[in-house]
């Protein structure tokens, strides 16, 4: 009876939403928030994390935990769609913009591309001018809480108008490069850009 009702609340907010164009097509709306991602949780360890960016710049940036936490820091709320089609609205995230990381260093004019890096070999490449945009973050807080490992902990990139497979968990920093170099699902048949609004869901090769 609980779970029919939740059901019928969860079909309304997804009508409205629809209705709002908030929910791309293909999209049905969670209110819970699943949990995916590739292999295992990585186990965070302060004094082993660093954050590191390199590739097309004057010169690479590493940084602790604690250099990290200093930057300037920006809450943002916004929606998450996966391509395996469900979507989650109005997340709370919390962290440091991606334009506010990327001040640390010198980019060289021909950066026009970035690989994000994770634990463990996880990667997304996105453009760099879409990771300039105002909503674009590193997350370490979710609707209030610090996000718990299995969702990104202690942090993640938050990238609201791509599909959230270039939201990359347990993220350890990025690459800037002059041409386009694909990561993990990219390489797996995923799209290179990932437009949920377009369903940019899988590459045509
Ligand atoms: N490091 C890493 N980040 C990742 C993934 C992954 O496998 N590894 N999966 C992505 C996918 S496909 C999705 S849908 C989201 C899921 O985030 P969530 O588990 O917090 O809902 O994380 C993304 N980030
Ligand atoms: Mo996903």
């Amino acid at each position: 009876m609980v779970l029919f009702l939740q059901d019928g609340d969860r079909r309304e907010l997804e009508k409205k939403a629809k209705e709002e164009g908030r929910l791309p097509p293909g999209q049905s709306l969670t209110l819970k928030w699943p949990v995916l991602h590739y292999g295992s949780v990585p186990t965070f360890d302060e004094a082993k994390w660093d954050f590191n960016i390199s590739g097309q710049v004057a010169a690479p940036v590493k940084l602790s935990w604690k250099e990290f936490r200093a930057l300037p820091q920006t809450e943002v709320t916004s929606d998450f769609h996966c391509v395996t089609r469900w979507s989650r609205l109005n997340n709370a995230w919390k962290g440091v913009l991606f334009t506010e990381v990327l001040k640390l260093v010198t980019p060289k004019p021909e950066a026009k591309h970035v690989l994000v890096l994770a634990e463990e070999g996880y990667n997304a490449n996105i453009p760099l001018e879409d990771l300039q945009r105002s909503n674009v973050l590193f997350a370490f807080e979710h609707d209030g809480v610090p996000l718990t490992g299995e969702h990104g902990g202690p942090l993640r990139l938050i990238v609201p108008h791509l599909y959230a497979w270039k939201s990359v968990k347990w993220v350890r920093g990025f690459v800037l490069l002059d041409e386009e170099r694909l990561g993990f699902w990219e390489r797996n048949g995923y799209h290179a850009y990932g437009d949920p609004w377009k369903e940019q869901r899988y590459s045509e090769q």
